[in-house]
C-alpha cells in the first residue's frame, strides 16, 4: 500500500505512504492514487486533499527514476505521471496540495497541477530535469509558464535549486504558508469551506479554468520543433549519464553530447 485514503465528511484525503522510496511516483503508487481518486469522485467528494502527511521530510521525489526509459521519450502522453497530472486537473472537485517537506521534479509538476497549495515552513520545491539530462515535455512546460512567473520558472529549471517556503510564498507558488502545527487544521478548514459551496458550480468553474487555460493553440510547426529538440536530448549520452549517476549515487559528468 503506497497510498491511504480517508473521507472526512465531504472532504477526501489521499496520503502518500511510501517514505522508504521518498514517495517516488512509480507506476504502482500512481495506479493506487488514481484508483482512490476514482473512488472519491464516485462518492461525490467535494474537495480533495493530496498530502504526504504533516511532518513528511520528502513530500515526493518525483518520477520514479528507475522507470524512466533509456533513449526514448521519458514523458509520453501515456506515461503514468502524465495520466495522474490529467486526473488531478480533471478531478470534478478542487484538489488541495498540503505540503510538508521537499517536492522534486514531476512531483512539483503535480503540486502545481493542484488547484490550491498550502505548505508549512519545511516545504520546498525543485524542478530537476537538468540534473538528469531529461527534456521536459510540452504539457509540463506550459504548466510552468502558466503557473509561475517566467523568470522564476527559468531559474528553477536552469538551476534545479530547491526553493524554500519563504521564496515559494513570495513567488505565489503557495496560496498559504502556515505553521506545521496548524497545517492539517488549516487545510481541512479550507477544504470544508469549499465543500459547503454549490458543487455543480464549483466543478463547472474548475473545468472552465482548465479548458480556458489550455485553449492557447499550438501551431503544428512549433510542436514539431519542440519534439525535435526533445528528441535530441533524450537520445543523448548525457541523458543516460544522468540516470546512471542517480542509480550509482554519484554526481553526473555531463559532456553536452
Ligand atoms: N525515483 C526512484 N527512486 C528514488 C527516487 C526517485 N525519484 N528518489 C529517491 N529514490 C530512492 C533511492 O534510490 C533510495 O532507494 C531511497 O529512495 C531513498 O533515497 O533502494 P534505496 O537506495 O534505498 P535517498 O537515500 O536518496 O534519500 P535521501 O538521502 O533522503 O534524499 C532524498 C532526495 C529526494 C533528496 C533524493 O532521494 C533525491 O534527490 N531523489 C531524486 C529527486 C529528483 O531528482 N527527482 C526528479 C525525478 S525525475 C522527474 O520527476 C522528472 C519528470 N523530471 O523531469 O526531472
Amino acid at each position: 500500500m503506497y497510498v491511504s485514503s480517508e473521507q472526512a465528511g465531504d472532504v477526501g484525503i489521499l496520503t502518500l505512504t511510501h517514505p522508504e522510496k521518498r514517495n517516488a511516483l512509480s507506476r504502482a503508487l500512481i495506479a493506487e492514487l488514481m484508483e482512490q481518486m476514482e473512488v472519491l469522485a464516485a462518492a461525490r467528494c467535494r474537495a480533495l486533499i493530496l498530502t504526504a502527511g504533516v511532518g513528511a521530510r520528502v513530500w515526493s521525489a518525483g518520477h520514479d527514476i528507475n522507470e524512466l526509459p533509456h533513449g526514448e521519450d521519458p514523458l509520453l502522453y501515456s506515461d503514468p505521471l502524465e495520466q495522474l497530472l490529467r486526473a488531478v486537473r480533471h478531478f470534478p472537485a478542487p484538489v488541495i496540495a498540503m505540503v510538508s517537506g521537499s517536492v522534486w521534479g514531476g512531483a512539483t509538476d503535480l503540486v502545481l497541477s493542484c488547484d490550491i497549495i498550502v505548505g508549512d515552513d519545511s516545504c520546498s520545491f525543485a524542478l530537476t530535469p537538468v540534473n538528469l539530462g531529461l527534456p521536459y515535455n510540452t504539457a509540463g512546460t506550459l504548466n510552468f509558464i502558466r503557473r509561475l512567473p517566467l523568470n522564476v520558472a527559468k531559474e528553477m529549471i536552469f538551476t534545479a535549486r530547491p526553493i524554500d517556503a519563504a521564496e515559494a510564498e513570495s513567488w505565489h507558488i503557495l496560496n498559504h504558508r502556515v505553521p506545521t502545527a496548524e497545517l492539517q487544521s488549516f487545510t481541512l478548514a479550507l477544504a470544508n469551506r469549499i465543500a459547503t459551496k454549490a458543487p455543480l458550480a464549483v466543478a463547472a468553474i474548475k473545468e472552465q479554468f482548465r479548458m480556458l487555460g489550455d485553449s492557447a493553440p499550438l501551431q503544428p510547426g512549433i510542436f514539431e520543433r519542440i519534439q525535435e529538440l526533445r528528441h535530441k536530448v533524450y537520445k543523448s549520452r548525457d541523458y543516460v549519464e544522468g540516470i546512471s549517476a542517480f542509480k550509482e549515487k554519484r554526481p553526473p559528468r555531463f559532456r553536452g553530447e
